[in-house]
């Protein structure tokens, strides 16, 4: 399969190594490290180092490809799927944090799927990153159900050795991603600890309860999740990514603008929609912002 990978971070540059083994795979993105895999490949350090050697470029437009995975920050999505308009591109799946897909959906006229992943990676250099954690990917139709394109692109990512399941219940997942993401993600930037610093204690406490809020909207927005499931999704990603630093975190340390409008952000507006309070959600993300405003990022 021909895969166009926009977005060189940490997910997008380890997927699109992983991927690269096997596909045909070109990585898109703005940074330095984007160079440095074009002239001297990527090394994927885990457990069993690998070496590939995906083509990548600066350059956003004129692709031709079976699917462009979008990995960008939440924030630079309308920029993605401007760009994405003057490639050829079959299809689309989205690996990012918050509701981006719709974003894509409204900008392009090809079947874009939506996803969530687990995996945990780390750009420990120009040219190397790293596999923090492996997780999973699971993907699907973005309203439900299944569909031939799902199947295939799931087979493709199994073919390249990534833990995949193609998914029914997309709806109800990413609300529940979300709630681990408002959960997680403002707690571990502002306490500054590693996920499983969540494990327990008064910083967890805020975490559940942002997680408990992002359900109740859910579920006012038609997803079926029980808080009791919200419960347990956060405990289980604090579990298993206990050693991991979460994007936001990563974020706050480089210095970088955070997804909170994206994920916090988010559960306020569309809880504004049906006149529900979100305390723990709106506190965090006034948090964030005015952090990023004092760095000078909004
Ligand atoms: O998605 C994540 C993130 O860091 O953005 C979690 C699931 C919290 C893993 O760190």
């Amino acid at each position: 399969m021909r895969i166009l990978v926009f977005g060189a971070g940490s997910l997008g540059t380890l997927v699109g190594g992983l991927l690269a083994s096997v596909h045909d795979v070109t990585l898109v993105g703005r940074n330095r490290h984007v160079s440095r895999v074009s002239k001297t490949g990527l090394d994927i350090v885990d457990a069993e180092s690998a070496h590939v050697s995906p083509a990548a470029t600066t350059t956003e437009t004129g692709h031709d490809a079976d699917l462009a995975l979008v990995t960008v920050k939440s924030f630079d999505t309308p920029a993605a799927a401007e760009a994405l308009e003057a490639c050829d591109v079959d299809a689309v799946l989205s690996l990012q944090n918050g509701m981006t897909e719709e974003v894509l959906e409204s900008a392009l006229d090809v079947p874009v799927l939506a996803g969530t992943a687990t995996y945990g990676a780390r750009l420990v250099a120009p040219g190397r990153v790293e596999c923090t954690g492996i997780g999973r990917v699971v993907l699907g139709v973005l309203d439900g159900g299944t569909s031939p394109l799902a199947e295939r692109v799931g087979k493709a990512f199994r073919d390249a050795g990534i833990r995949t399941l193609v998914a029914a219940d997309m709806p109800r997942r990413r609300w529940e991603k979300l709630a681990v993401n408002a959960g997680i993600n403002a707690v571990t930037a502002l306490s500054r600890v590693e996920n499983g610093g969540l494990a327990a204690g008064e910083a967890s406490e805020v975490a559940h309860r942002a997680a408990r809020e992002t359900a109740r909207v859910a579920r006012f927005e038609g997803a079926r999740l029980p808080n009791r499931v919200a419960r347990e999704a956060i405990d289980r990603v604090i579990d298993q990514t206990a050693a991991n630093r979460s994007s936001m975190l990563q974020d706050v340390e480089d210095g970088k603008r955070t997804e909170v409008d994206a994920i916090n952000g988010a559960v306020v507006d569309t809880a504004e929609q049906y006149d529900y309070e979100v305390p723990t959600n709106r506190t965090l993300a006034a948090l964030l912002r005015a952090w990023e405003r004092g760095e000078g990022l909004r």
